[in-house]
């Protein structure tokens, strides 16, 4: 069995979910090629070191600028902060490597063109994980609309909430800062919402937006976070410069409307990501709570027989469920990563491209670029307008 060494970079929540990917990968799917964990780089060695060992990295580094350039390694996992994608995916471009790279793309449209450009200039399979896509409820919804169920959709509505930081002593961590992450709950989670929209109802033509921040100020993260520094009085405090909640709504290039509403202020909801597709002959819901499950109205049914019927997306006939355990046996969050990896895996063997690639990563930050257009000048702004 042919092998590919993966080296990934960045070692937090991402590089778990994708560490996990890479390894069960082969073990429930038939894949061409096999995915040899090579080498894990992080900042802290220490903590690098123990990962490595945890999730059977062969190797564990500290300086990603080496590894890009390794002979050995053929592709590049990014699960770093935003603000690092740009330099490393131009890196790993340029040394020919493979390219599969944590959402959101990066910190403005600019820089994902830029990355998109470069990584087809390199002629490398290049992919940005908006892992949502592979749920298999999801990748169901998306046969039932290219198969004309829903018929001509009239609109989109989309939520991701999350309630993390609506203590106001939660430290001012690199994600509530616009240089590392370029946008809060917009970029975060309402790019996964963006992408979606686009994967299953169409392209966007324009956008109104309103983004808003509840708590301006945080303590710095560190010994200090939270704390009163001694004699001030007062906690060592840093100005936020990104959202906390983001609402936005846009036409579609098909004439459809939708709705989208971010927030990392919504007390109780955890990782709220649910989404409703209204169309002439069904409509559609799914909620990332109860992720095994497709909400599906079909309006060829006898109008008294008519209602929201729950599919549940387990049997084998459903995508990518089969691989893993008999009907009802449900699956979960890490699922859909290890699926963006069988499907990269098979691009990279047959020498095909995989969507969302870093094109779809572009179109999106141009939506979510668009919305904060809008949202600092209070006008609809046309998407084709981000250049
Ligand atoms: C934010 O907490 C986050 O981890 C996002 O960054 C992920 O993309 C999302 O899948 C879960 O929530």
């Amino acid at each position: 069995m042919k092998k590919v060494n993966v080296a990934i970079i960045g070692t937090k929540f991402m590089g778990k979910a994708h560490s996990n990917a890479w390894s069960q990968a082969p073990k429930f799917f038939d894949v061409g090629l096999t995915p040899v964990l090579k080498v894990a780089c992080g900042q802290d060695m220490d903590a690098t070191s123990d990962f490595a060992k945890n999730w059977g990295w062969e190797e564990s580094v500290g300086d990603w600028k080496k590894v890009v350039e390794r002979k050995d390694i053929d592709i590049i996992d990014v699960c770093t902060p935003t603000y690092l994608h740009k330099e490393i995916v131009l890196a790993a471009a340029k040394n020919g490597k493979h390219i599969f790279c944590e959402k959101p793309l990066a910190l403005n449209f600019t820089e994902a063109k830029e990355m998109y450009e470069a990584a087809e200039k390199a002629g490398v399979l290049h992919y940005v994980n908006h892992n949502y896509r592979r749920t298999p409820a999801i990748a169901f919804a998306k046969k039932l609309i290219d198969d004309g169920k829903i018929g001509q959709i009239f609109h989109w509505r989309g939520t991701y909430l999350q309630d993390w930081i609506t203590d106001p002593n939660f430290p001012l961590t690199w994600h509530l800062q616009k240089q590392f992450a370029g946008a809060g709950p917009h970029y975060d989670l309402n790019s996964h919402s963006v992408d979606l929209a686009r994967y299953l109802v169409g392209e966007v033509k324009s956008v109104s937006a309103m983004l808003k921040t509840f708590v301006t100020e945080r303590p710095l993260p560190g010994k200090d976070a939270g704390t009163f520094k001694s004699g001030t009085g007062a906690a060592e405090k840093g100005k936020v410069t990104v959202d906390d909640a983001a609402f936005m709504v846009a036409e579609f290039e098909n004439g459809a409307l939708g709705a989208f509403e971010s927030s990392r202020f919504a007390s109780g909801r955890k990782n709220f990501n649910y989404f409703e597709i209204y169309g002439s002959k069904g409509s559609l819901a799914f909620d990332l709570e109860r992720m095994n499950e497709l909400q599906y109205l079909n309006l060829d049914d006898p109008v008294d027989e008519q209602g929201f019927r729950t599919i549940l997306v387990t049997n084998s006939a459903h995508p990518y469920v089969g691989a893993w355990w008999p009907p009802g046996h449900i699956i979960g969050y890490e699922h859909e990563f290890t699926h963006a990896v069988v499907d990269f895996l098979a691009a990279l063997e047959n020498g095909t491209k995989i969507t969302p690639s870093l094109y779809d990563g572009m179109l999106d930050m141009q939506v979510l670029e668009a919305a904060i257009v809008s949202s600092d000048t209070g006008r609809r702004v046309n998407v084709a307008d981000i250049k």
